[in-house]
């Protein structure tokens, strides 16, 4: 089966367990925004992602392996995807774009990509929300393979940011930057990625992004800054650091997502 086959059987299988037609947005809950689902609508079905074609069930703490359909006051479907595969897991490229691409033959129109990560920007300090307004995919692969020249000029829709500023104008945007993993970078490799103009570093988000701008999917790309990238704070980098830092600030970044959706619904 090829990547698109395997997107269309866990469709159908997610269709079927959860009794639905299609969805309207997709949503992957990183490090730190696990707390927005029960803000953004009524569940309809919890899936194990083990028992979904192509998903596995998740290896990082701080990542739940479930695959949930939430049903909004307004009718819409929403798949949160709690079981991101990460570039490190050593899956392969397919199964990191797999969550995107079955949203896709769900029929979603938007997705929006959440993350945990560092900053290299002193001022936002953990805990800050940042929006993505580009990237910087430093993983030297695709999820694309062909000549399919996809855009990327405008991978995080303006149209969505501006959504997101209607809700909070002070959110400020940087640009992210991909890097494989699964150990974080050496201070040089953050100060590289600084000056290529990297505000924030992680391991996620950038194929994600690509495989959904090559399915036609329109892109809100959110950031929690954890912890200060390495070589910008005297501290060494802890993933228990990451995990409070996601604790403290849940309940407000639970808010701003379910807030920026009701936005974006009310706008399209
Ligand atoms: I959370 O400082 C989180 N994820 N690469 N670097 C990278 N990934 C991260 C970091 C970080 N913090």
């Amino acid at each position: 089966m090829n990547a698109n086959e395997q997107a269309a059987a866990a469709a159908d299988h997610i269709r079927h367990a959860a009794n639905i037609d299609s969805i309207d947005f997709a949503l992957v809950l990183g490090s730190g925004w696990s707390g927005a689902a029960e803000l953004i609508g009524e569940p309809v079905a919890t899936l194990d992602a083990g028992e979904v074609p192509g998903f596995a069930s998740s290896q990082v703490a701080g990542h739940s392996g479930s695959l949930t359909i939430l049903k909004r006051p307004s009718g819409a479907h929403v798949l949160i995807l709690g079981a991101r595969t990460h570039l490190y897991e050593g899956r392969g490229v397919d199964s990191v774009a797999h969550g995107v691409r079955t949203a896709a033959a769900l029929g979603a129109r938007i997705l929006i990509l959440t993350n945990g990560c560092g900053s290299t920007v002193p001022e936002w300090r953990p805990g800050t929300a940042v929006l993505l307004r580009d990237h910087i995919n430093l993983t030297a692969t695709s999820p694309i393979v062909g000549a399919n020249f996809v855009d990327l000029t405008d991978a995080y829709s303006p149209r969505l940011r501006e959504a997101a500023h209607r809700v909070d104008a002070e959110l400020p945007e940087g640009v992210y930057a991909q890097f494989p993993g699964p150990h974080y970078e050496t201070p040089a490799e953050v100060k590289m990625a600084r000056i290529l103009g990297a505000d924030l570093v992680g391991m996620s988000t950038t194929l994600e992004t690509i495989a959904a701008r090559e399915a036609g999917l329109e892109v809100l790309g959110m950031s929690l800054v954890t912890n200060p990238a390495a070589g910008f704070a005297p501290e060494a980098l802890s993933h228990e650091e990451v995990l409070a830092a996601g604790r403290e600030a849940g309940p407000r970044l639970a808010r701003l997502l379910a807030d920026i959706i009701d936005e974006v619904e009310s706008s399209c």
